[in-house]
């Protein structure tokens, strides 16, 4: 229906989930279920401010160096679907999986991960290099996101330039959601934020970030040496899938999603008001009862022929 053909225009969007139960009395109300993959994504590193790693593949939020991540959904998407008849959000939940963790969140479960509502888009960009291997690394051509700017205009030369300014992210400074975060944490799991607030007032972007997140990489140093029993090293440091990452592994499962739930009055006249409703499958699953049981009661010993009457007992079954 309409949320699929919205979706075929952008890359990486899967309808992939359509619950399709009629949860309310109100005939054409249906409840909807559509997963969104990230269009853009890229982490903010503290101690090089002026370098893209829009093309990392992974997503990492932590200490050593400072580091935060951006993420962006389609926003055209996300506008079609706020504008279905009767649009009602249920949910939004925004995921990601886990590529790596530090495993030095202290041993209480006291530190969180938050998202926070971006108030302002970015350039992806091409660059990759943190935690990489050498040969690997690349700072990236054209535009693209700093810790500086949402969209230096060359990445490559190692400088602000007159880029926008945006000092790690232009956000609501009050989180939307917070996720804990401890060493249990292990590759393949998923976090999630419910930023179902934001979605709701037209969000389609986020910040993530530490929430005791130190201001100096120096401010690291634990105390000469010495880690307090009980406190350990903490903030810790996480490295998520970016799409890029899921790219790499072959799993688009572990690509950072959102995924919305809402209700919408969907019209019972089966014409899908856009081009290519590649969705509308669920009606054939109540033709096939009928069709099968006819055969029986048609007698072909009274057929004089060999194979055309059995043909035509077929036809006929349905009287
Ligand atoms: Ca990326
Ligand atoms: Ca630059």
């Amino acid at each position: 229906m309409f949320i699929a053909s919205v979706v075929g225009g952008a890359a990486f969007v899967l309808p992939s989930v359509r619950s399709l139960s009629t949860t309310s009395a109100e005939a054409g109300i249906v409840t909807d279920t559509v997963t969104l993959e990230a269009t853009a994504d890229a982490p903010l590193r503290a101690d090089w401010k002026n370098t893209n790693e829009g093309a990392n593949p992974r997503l990492r939020v932590g200490m050593r160096p400072r580091t935060r991540a951006v993420i962006q959904f389609d926003d055209a998407t996300l506008d079609g679907i706020r504008s279905l008849p009767s649009f009602e959000l249920e949910s939004a939940t925004l995921i990601l999986t886990v590529e790596t963790n530090h495993h030095d969140w202290g041993q209480r479960d006291d530190h969180t991960v938050d998202a926070h509502r971006l108030l302002i888009p970015f350039v992806e960009g091409n660059g990759a290099q943190l935690g990489l291997p050498r040969d690997e690394q690349h700072p990236g051509t054209g535009i693209g996101a700093t810790w500086h700017s949402p969209a230096d205009p060359n990445v490559s030369d190692k400088k602000k330039g007159k880029a926008e300014k945006w000092n790690g992210g232009r956000f609501v400074s009050s989180p939307t959601a917070r996720a804990v975060h401890d060493n249990g944490l292990d590759r393949g799991d998923e976090v999630t934020w419910d930023v179902t607030a934001d979605v709701a007032a037209g969000a389609s972007a986020w910040a993530l970030k530490l929430h005791s997140e130190r201001r100096k990489d120096e401010d690291d140093d634990e105390h000469e040496g010495h880690v307090p029993v009980g406190f350990q090293r903490g903030p810790g440091t996480i490295e998520y899938y970016a799409r890029e990452g899921a790219d790499l592994v072959g799993d688009p499962l572990v690509t950072p999603r959102l995924v919305v739930t809402f209700k919408s009055d969907v019209p019972e006249t089966s014409g899908p008001p856009q081009t290519g409703g590649g969705t509308t499958a669920p009606p054939q699953t109540t033709e096939p009862p009928t069709s099968a049981p006819p055969q029986t009661t048609a007698p072909p010993t009274t057929s004089p022929g060999g194979g055309v009457p059995g043909e035509g007992g077929g036809d006929s079954g349905n009287l």
